[in-house]
Formats: structure tokens, C-alpha cells, sequence
């Protein structure tokens, strides 16, 4: 039943998500641990990890909390680090709280590659590798500005401090907001990776400030509130939205006028890659510690065109 899930989920990819890679001797065992269950971003890295798995014959296991929250993260890392497996890749959802958990794996000889999000000192771990978060953020601003020429009030809606993946791109957001005084930044907004509280959070904002003309909203949940609520206020013709992500909910607003942006990552590559990593670290190849993947801006006018391959799947 897991290998007919996976075959719709990464329909498209290159392999047979069913083949057996189980029991037989030597056969390095990998278990991934998403950042959130559910979330398209780790259901497509899942199918990179899977399909690369499948071709270096790795077994691959997958769990992830049911929040993006380290109170549950840390004990499926603590019950994964029990089962033994050779190589753990991660998403951490917390710099600090995750720190010592994942450290405990390392001691243990368990190979640990952060995949997407990292923590405060990961001299632990193989290899990490993640998106150019930053750069991302800063291509926001860019979008938004190119639909304001005469600028005006922005804002960001995010979804906790201490995820390293969202504060880098509010990071670049900020730095970039910084150098354009025509634009008035409101300030960072947590929704907690909750899509309901991203639109109450913006009903809100535009309550308070009718005006905004632009917001950033770092990642799936965030941004497809952030949507929901532009839209309740009717203020989709005034409001620019750039969203991190290309889930098909996102992709849906993209379509029908309420987002002008989307920043695609390219969380099968990340997958690919986390595999690659730990099994040269396994197998004593030649491990890269850092590995930087990039973003492409999806639009309208590239979704159904170049823009396509880069949409998750779910
Ligand atoms: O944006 C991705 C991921 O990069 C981030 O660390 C957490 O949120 C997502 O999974 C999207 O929901």
C-alpha cells in the first residue's frame, strides 16, 4: 500500500516506487524525517530521496510530525535514533531545540544530513543542503516592487522565529526593503504554520492599514492564508502577494489573480542530493558539507509553460 502511495505522489519520476529494497545484506538503511506530514515541499523531496534511493539500492523510511513543531519532532527523532539506521536526513524545525537531539543521533554513528532547514552549530552533521533562502527572499522583494513603481506599505507574514529556512528569507526580504525608501515595511508577522491564522493575521493587517500594497509570505501555509485573507477583504486588484512555494493550492491562487508570484524551490533535488550525501559518507566518498540548490519565480504567464516542471507534487 506504501509503494502505491508513493507512485501517485511521484508519478512522473524515473523509477519503480515499489521495488523491494528490503533485507538484503548490506543494504544501507535511510530513514527521512519531514519537517511537517503532508506538506507538499517534503512530499515531492521524498520522491527525489525515494527515486535516488532506488537507484543506489538504499531502503528508504519516512516520518514526519504531524505540526511543524519540535515538541513533536524530537521524539520521532529520539524513537528513529533507537531503531539504529545507518543515515537520518532531516528537516529540523527548530535551530535550537532540535540541536541536541540530532547531535545525540551523530554520537551515535548515525550519518545526519539536514535537508531544507538547519541548526544553530551543525558541525554534526555529513552535509546540509538547502536553498538559497536568502536570495529567494530578496527576489520577493524585487517582484513586489516591480508591481509598485511608486512603492507603499509591505509587510511579511512568516511562521515562527527559529526556523532557519523562513527567517533567511525574511532576512533577504528586509535587507532588500531596506535599500528602496519609497516602501514603508510593516514589520514580520508569525502565523505558525497555520493557514487559517495567516488569513486572520492579514484581515487584520489590512483592517489596520488599508493601504498595504504588498506582502511576503515565506512559505506554503503562510502564503496560501495570506491569499484566503486578501480575498475575503477584496483587495486582490490592490495587493501584490509573493508567496515561497509552489504547492497546488498556491499554484490555484497564482491562477485565479490572488497571488502574482510564487518562489518554486526545488525540494527534489534537495532529496536527491541528501541521499547522495549520506551515502558518500557511508560508503567513504567524497562528501560536500554544504550544498546550495536554487529557486525559480513562477508566474502566470510560466506556469503552464517553463514554470511547470517546478510545482510540487502532492
Ligand atoms: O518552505 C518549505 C520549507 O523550505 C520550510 O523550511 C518550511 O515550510 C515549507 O516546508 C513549505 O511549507
Amino acid at each position: 500500500a506504501a509503494s502505491a502511495l508513493a507512485l501517485t505522489a511521484c508519478s512522473g519520476g524515473d523509477g519503480d516506487a515499489g521495488s523491494d529494497a528490503s533485507a538484503s545484506g548490506g543494504t544501507q538503511k535511510l530513514t527521512f524525517i519531514q519537517g511537517v506530514a503532508g506538506d507538499e515541499f517534503y512530499v515531492t523531496m521524498q520522491c527525489g530521496i525515494e527515486a535516488e534511493a532506488e537507484k543506489v539500492g538504499a531502503e528508504v523510511n519516512t516520518q514526519g510530525p504531524a505540526k511543524f513543531d519540535p515538541t513533536l519532532q524530537k521524539p520521532i527523532v529520539d524513537s528513529v535514533v533507537a531503531s539504529g539506521p545507518d543515515a537520518i536526513l532531516i528537516a529540523p524545525t527548530d535551530v535550537s531545540a532540535m540541536q541536541a537531539p540530532l547531535k545525540a543521533a551523530a554520537d551515535q554513528d548515525i550519518q545526519v544530513v539536514l535537508v531544507d532547514t538547519t541548526v544553530d552549530d551543525p558541525s554534526f552533521a555529513a552535509s546540509q543542503i538547502s536553498s538559497d533562502n536568502e536570495g529567494g527572499g530578496a527576489a520577493a522583494f524585487t517582484a513586489i516592487q516591480d508591481a509598485n513603481p511608486d512603492g507603499g506599505k509591505i509587510l511579511v507574514m512568516s511562521t515562527d522565529p527559529g526556523i532557519s529556512t523562513v527567517d533567511a528569507r525574511v532576512k533577504g526580504f528586509e535587507t532588500a526593503a531596506a535599500e528602496d525608501s519609497t516602501f514603508e515595511y510593516l514589520g514580520v508577522q508569525y502565523s505558525h504554520n497555520d493557514t487559517a491564522t495567516a488569513a486572520q493575521l492579514i484581515t487584520a493587517a489590512l483592517a489596520k492599514d488599508p493601504d498595504i500594497v504588498g506582502v511576503f509570505a515565506t512559505n506554503t501555509f503562510s502564503a496560501a492564508g495570506t491569499a484566503t485573507g486578501v480575498r475575503q477583504a477584496d483587495k486582490q486588484d490592490q495587493v501584490t502577494v509573493v508567496g515561497f512555494d509552489a504547492g497546488p493550492d498556491q499554484v490555484g491562487q497564482l491562477k485565479d489573480g490572488t497571488v502574482q508570484a510564487l518562489i518554486a524551490q526545488d525540494p527534489y533535488q534537495i532529496g536527491v542530493d541528501g541521499v547522495d550525501q549520506a551515502m558518500a559518507a557511508l560508503t567513504g566518498g567524497e562528501v560536500t558539507p554544504t550544498i546550495q540548490t536554487g529557486f525559480h519565480i513562477i508566474t502566470a504567464e510560466n506556469v503552464d509553460g517553463e514554470g511547470a516542471e517546478y510545482l510540487y507534487k502532492s
